[in-house]
């Protein structure tokens, strides 16, 4: 499907810097560059110096690099202009192509492009932002093995294995007088689970994928003065919560982006959880229960100086449990102690919380291959879809009913990359993007 126009956007970010580059994507992008262009011949694969020119004379001072279709990232001719790194000196390189008839892209235009024209399937296509987005090492190691083709390759063969099931179904609907015999019956049988299996693993790296992108969510919760503020402005290096010896300072839930051992964190601050007839805080404590109630893992603080908080319930299930201001106690105490007041103790408590996520999700960290929320949702259909097969073929229906539910399932998974009618979709996904990627 070759588009008919030519797309033009900075692909750096706007601000200083070395260089700005802007890229032409589309059937006229040569014929762009050769009017704004003046130095070196354009050939593909060659880079030129030279100037680019507007009415007014010389805009920039610029390498020109061409790649001729289909060898692109769009799999378009696409032309790439690097220039001097200025606000406004990059506005006028765009401007210049602009005036020359481009048009300007949209965000993920040159993705969508790149799909459209097969260089990537969609989960590769989702993987270029992901890599762009990632906020960790290992969320961006994750994406690379997905734009390289992890999760797309297993997805293809999946289809590959659905496919041949549903050739398999049809024929019996074609030919309705071979009934099917009970020995293929049965290996039809075990393919179809087979499939469901390899979903089933695909799926349960949803969390971790989830993880990878967004953080674990991990909320700080005690009660009122434990140091939870303290805490969080410890663990971010910055004093981003208000800090008070008064009880009940944090009212509203505070969430920040933390990085502890390549692991992202979505780390949450919470009201401290009491009774209070103040509205304003009892709203806050609602908040800290959803916030508790949505984590991942739950870090409680405790105050060492405070005899009845010691005597709270251990920590149950996900909760990791710190004492805190121990630089007050008159004792040692059992348990991961820290004090916020020295910073003792903070990186045992980082050790320990990256460790309870490492235990989370079973293994997989180290497959760095995990799908998004919507491959999971499509891939969740997908299951679905097969179990509904496996009962029609258990119930030894018609195997027209059997082979819809198959279609239905491939029809799924083929979401997935994007090998079904998935307009709908492409808008969302690629609507997320920047401009010029
Ligand atoms: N001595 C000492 N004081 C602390 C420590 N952590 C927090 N505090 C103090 O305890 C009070 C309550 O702290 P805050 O972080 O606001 O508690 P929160 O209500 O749980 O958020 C403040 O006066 C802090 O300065 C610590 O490790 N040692
Ligand atoms: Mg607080």
């Amino acid at each position: 499907m070759p588009a008919e126009d030519t797309i033009a956007a900075l692909s750096t970010p706007p601000g200083e810097g070395a260089i700005a580059l802007v890229r032409i994507s589309g059937p006229d992008s040569l014929a762009i560059a050769e009017t704004i262009f003046r130095g070196g011949r354009i050939a593909p694969r060659q880079a030129s110096f030279g100037r680019i020119v507007d009415a007014e004379g010389v805009v920039d001072e610029v390498v020109l690099t061409h790649f001729a279709a289909p060898a692109s990232y769009t799999g378009e001719d696409v032309v790439e202009i690097s220039g001097h790194g200025g606000i406004v000196v990059s506005a006028r390189l765009l401007q210049t192509a602009l005036a020359a008839g481009a048009r300007a892209a949209g965000p993920g235009e040159f993705t969508q492009r790149a799909f459209l024209n097969g260089k990537l399937d969609l989960t590769q296509a989702e993987a270029v932002m992901d890599l762009i987005r990632a906020q960790t090492p290992l969320a961006a190691r994750a994406a690379a093995e997905q734009l390289r083709g992890r999760i797309g390759d297993e997805i293809s063969a999946l289809r590959e294995a659905l496919l041949d099931i549903v050739a398999h179904v049809e024929a019996y609907i074609d030919f309705p007088d071979e009934d099917i015999d009970p020995d293929t019956g049965a290996a039809l049988r075990g393919r179809i689970t087979a499939t469901q299996s390899r979903i089933a693993r695909l799926l349960a790296t949803a969390d971790e994928g989830r993880i990878l992108r967004e953080g674990v969510r991990l909320a700080i919760c005690g009660r009122p003065n434990a140091g939870k503020s303290s805490l969080l402005n410890r663990l971010l290096g910055q004093d981003r919560a208000i800090v008070s010896p008064t009880p009940g300072t944090t009212r509203d839930t505070i969430e920040e982006g933390l990085n502890l051992r390549g692991i992202p964190f979505r780390v949450i601050d919470t009201a401290g959880l009491r009774e209070t007839p103040d509205a304003i805080e009892r709203e806050g404590v609602r908040r800290a229960r959803a916030a508790i109630e949505g984590a991942d893992v739950v870090l409680r603080v405790i105050d060492a100086t405070d005899a009845a908080a010691l005597t709270d319930p251990p920590a149950a299930g996900d909760e990791v449990l710190a004492i805190n201001k121990i630089d007050l106690a008159p004792a040692p105490l059992p348990g991961l102690a820290i004090s916020c007041a020295t910073g003792e103790g903070l990186e045992a408590l980082a050790d320990a919380l990256v460790a309870r996520v490492r235990r989370t999700p079973a293994k997989a960290w180290d497959s760095a291959a995990a799908i998004n929320a919507r491959h999971q949702a499509c891939l969740q259909r997908a299951a679905d879809a097969l179990t509904r097969a496996i009962a029609q073929f258990d119930a030894a229906t018609a195997p027209e009913f059997v082979a819809l539910d198959l279609r239905a399932a491939l029809d799924a998974v083929g979401e997935v990359v994007g090998v079904v009618d998935t307009d709908t979709i492409l808008g969302r996904i690629f609507g997320s993007f920047c401009i010029g990627k």
